[in-house]
């Protein structure tokens, strides 16, 4: 029997790369798309799926990857990300303008491409990975919690557009995750990014993989609007619980 499509984006690694292993697990066909090709084929071939090469920020790159799937009921706008870490007043207008192309108008592209196919199954489900900063502010993250609370402002705005139809809307707002994501937004600087889960026991991607696969398979009457997952050891964007470094 053929199973359904759940296309990912920004599946070479993190919550992407989670999530396509889980879908998979759950009976799903993944079409995995990041730049990275190599990495996303490493995965579909683990798990029967199909990478394809897409770049979010290039329309060619979205309506080439759209055009390779033909048919799709799962969508989760995962790619995105931050750049820089200074207070607005020192903002670098290009990781400002990298970081609301990727995470809004990237995902409204993808979105575009994907809804006819969505709505085509007859029971779509697109899930936006957006973040706590789509729901809070915080010191030094100016571009990047702009960037967010617009990603969700087009989802949420998305979701009323659509009413009547057979679409679900799901946004996952995650807190803090270990994965790349630091590492990106410090420029590759190791250090920087391992102190911001210092202390603490950040979420996994594939806690996060998990909610977004439970969103996904319920029945086709229930919209989970709105999932927001934190560590147990975060409050919120600007207050979390650590713990001191042992002795040694
Ligand atoms: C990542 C979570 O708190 O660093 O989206 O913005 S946070």
């Amino acid at each position: 029997m053929d199973r359904p499509v759940a296309v990912v984006t920004g599946a070479s690694s993190g919550i992407g790369a989670a999530t396509a292993r889980v879908l998979a697990g759950v009976g799903f066909h993944v079409v995995l798309g990041a730049r990275r090709l190599e990495r996303c084929q490493e995965i579909a071939d683990e798990i029967g799926g199909t990478a394809i090469a897409l770049d979010v920020l290039d329309p060619d790159s979205v309506a080439a990857f759209a055009a390779a799937v033909p048919a799709a009921r799962v969508l989760v706008n995962n790619a995105g990300g931050a750049k820089g870490f200074e207070p607005a007043m020192a903002a670098d207008e290009d990781q400002w303008r990298w970081m609301w192309e990727v995470n809004v108008l990237g995902m409204l592209r993808v979105t575009r491409a994907f809804m006819p196919k969505l709505i085509d199954s007859g029971d779509g489900v697109l899930v936006t990975v957006t973040s706590i900063a789509a729901l809070e502010l915080y010191d030094n993250g100016a571009g990047y919690t702009s960037a967010k609370h617009a990603q969700s402002a087009v989802h949420r705005t998305l979701r009323a557009e659509h009413l009547g139809q057979p679409v679900r809307f799901v946004e996952i707002a995650p807190g803090m995750v270990e994965t790349e994501f630091s590492l990106v937004r410090f420029g590759g600087d190791a250090e920087k990014a391992d102190h911001v889960y210092a202390g603490l026991t950040p979420l996994t991607a594939e806690d996060v993989a998990d909610v977004i696969a439970f969103a996904a398979t319920r029945p086709a009457h229930v919209d989970l609007d709105l999932i927001v997952v934190k560590p147990r050891d975060q409050h919120s964007a600007m207050r979390t619980f650590r713990r001191p470094p042992a002795l040694s």
